[in-house]
């Protein structure tokens, strides 16, 4: 019966509903399968297409098989033995941003694509933003949060799009007008054999690109094959490179702005504002646009946040460093601070090696540790408190902080095992800091 579908979209995340969606508008009727018993928004597709047919809590092989093509969700791994089973036997396997990819191969280049381990979110809303403010009709997607295909149904003459590692690996044809990859540090290790093949996943973006931009402060971002490319650091830039010179953002010879100006905080910010530039450059924007971008945009939530400064105390939320190289960046960003700083960190660590960050917990005053890897975190720094609860971590650093110190929630790890996402982890964290008592500075 399963046999008679030549589509199958296999997982029912937000991705899985915009592939139906999408495949119904061009009158093709697929076959969902998702390994889990009651995916979420399962009953919501099933009553936008009663004749839609789901199997829940697995994968039918039978019919993966007879498909012409799987649609995969980012979250499903391509070794799964069930895809594998099914590549193995030549059935083209997909990702929605691939579809997305051959929807717009007619037009001329109009993407732009962010990739690497840290900052992705961030340069995407900043590149976003400069084309916006440049009056250019542009839609912002992807791993960001809003699947690529529902970009579709908005007009836009160009895309700003995130992608991860996972993404790209099912990705081939995308003709970006640039893409660049930001940094390369450990993540996802819990899906890839070791770095270099997660680096290679990251890279595949540079393959489907005009214009290659690399950071050159990180090695691991220059493209594998030689391509036209530029690049941005934080260091004098030779040629039409993009760097800082004498206090100033510079492309090549030209001075866009102070660094000063800059409104993020952090040298990892003002890489990311460089990439930003970089890519917006090459859809045109100009250069006073950008400078007047990098003036205002304060920062997205969940990323070093100011969440409240309680009886001199500040506290922030950091809860999207799901990585060990994100709060690193965060430790970098207030190792000139002068109070202590009391960092809750742990989570699901995705089989991250937790001793790179041995060195940098030495400027931590103490070091609170929570969720499944915590423990791993905690061996890190001798005198570690490992507590049970968001709540339990809150209290302790209420407890033991003082007037003029920092409280930083930087888990280095993933929250899906305590919590729907990191924006929920962050919020309780949020919550539980409002709701201490005490008088507000
Ligand atoms: N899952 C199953 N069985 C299935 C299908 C999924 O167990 O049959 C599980 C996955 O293992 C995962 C979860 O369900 O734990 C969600 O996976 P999904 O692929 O269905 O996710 P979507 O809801 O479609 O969201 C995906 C991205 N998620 C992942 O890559 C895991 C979202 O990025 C992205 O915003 C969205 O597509 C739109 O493009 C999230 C993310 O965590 C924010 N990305 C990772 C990251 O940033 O580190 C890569
Ligand atoms: P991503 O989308 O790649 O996860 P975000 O912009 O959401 O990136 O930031 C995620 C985390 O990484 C935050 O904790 C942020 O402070 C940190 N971060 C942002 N940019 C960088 C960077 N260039 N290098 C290292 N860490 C960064």
């Amino acid at each position: 019966m399963n046999g008679r579908y030549s589509h199958i979209v296999l997982g029912l995340g937000a991705t899985g509903k915009s592939v139906v969606r999408y495949l119904m508008s061009q009158g093709i009727l697929p076959l969902v399968m998702d390994s889990r018993r009651n995916p979420p928004g399962g009953d919501e597709i099933k009553a936008e297409y009663p004749q839609l047919e789901c199997n829940f809590g697995g994968f039918d092989c039978r019919a993966l098989v007879q498909a012409k093509q799987i649609i995969i969700s980012p979250g499903i791994p391509l070794d799964t033995p069930e895809v594998r089973v099914a590549l193995d036997m030549g059935i083209e396997v997909i990702g929605d941003v691939e579809l997305f990819a051959r929807a717009i191969a007619d037009r001329p280049p109009c993407v732009l694509a962010i990739t690497g381990s840290n900052g992705k979110s961030t340069v995407t809303t900043l590149v976003g933003e400069m084309l916006q403010q440049a009056g250019i009709q542009v839609a912002v997607g992807g791993n960001i949060g809003v699947p690529a295909l529902e970009l579709l149904q908005h007009p836009a003459t160009h895309y700003v799009l995130e992608l991860s590692s996972f993404q790209l690996e099912t990705t081939n044809s995308l003709d970006c007008l640039a893409s660049t990859c930001l940094n390369i540090s450990e993540d996802h290790m819990d899906r890839y054999s070791d770095l270099e093949a997660y680096r290679r996943a990251k890279l595949r973006l540079f393959d489907q690109s005009r214009l290659a931009i690399y950071n050159r402060d990180d090695e691991l971002t220059k493209p594998l094959n030689p391509m036209n490319n530029n690049s941005f650091g934080l260091d004098n830039p030779d040629g039409d490179e993009w760097g800082i010179t004498d206090g100033k953002i510079v492309h090549g010879s030209s001075e866009i702005m102070n660094v000063m100006d800059v409104a993020l905080l952090g040298t990892h910010n003002q890489a990311n504002m460089l990439a930003a530039m970089a890519l917006a450059d090459a859809a045109g924007v100009d250069k006073t646009v950008m400078a007047k971008v990098a003036e205002e945009f304060k920062g997205l939530s969940h990323r070093c946040e100011l969440v409240a400064v309680k009886e001199g105390v500040t506290w922030v939320n950091d809860s999207k460093a799901t990585n060990v190289g994100a709060t690193l960046a965060a430790l970098q960003g207030f190792s000139d601070y002068l109070g202590d700083i009391i960092l809750i960190a742990g989570g699901d660590g995705k089989g991250a090696d937790f001793t790179a960050m041995k060195a940098a917990l030495k400027g931590v005053s103490t070091l609170i540790t929570l969720g499944r890897d915590g423990d791993k975190i905690a061996a890190q720094k001798e005198g570690a408190i490992k507590v049970k609860t968001m709540a339990d971590a809150v209290a302790k650093a209420h407890e033991l902080a003082n007037s003029g110190d920092i409280v930083l929630l930087s888990p280095a790890c993933a929250s899906l095992d305590m919590y729907s996402n990191f924006m929920a982890r962050g919020d309780d964290f949020r919550h539980l800091v409002e709701a201490l008592d005490e008088q507000q500075d």
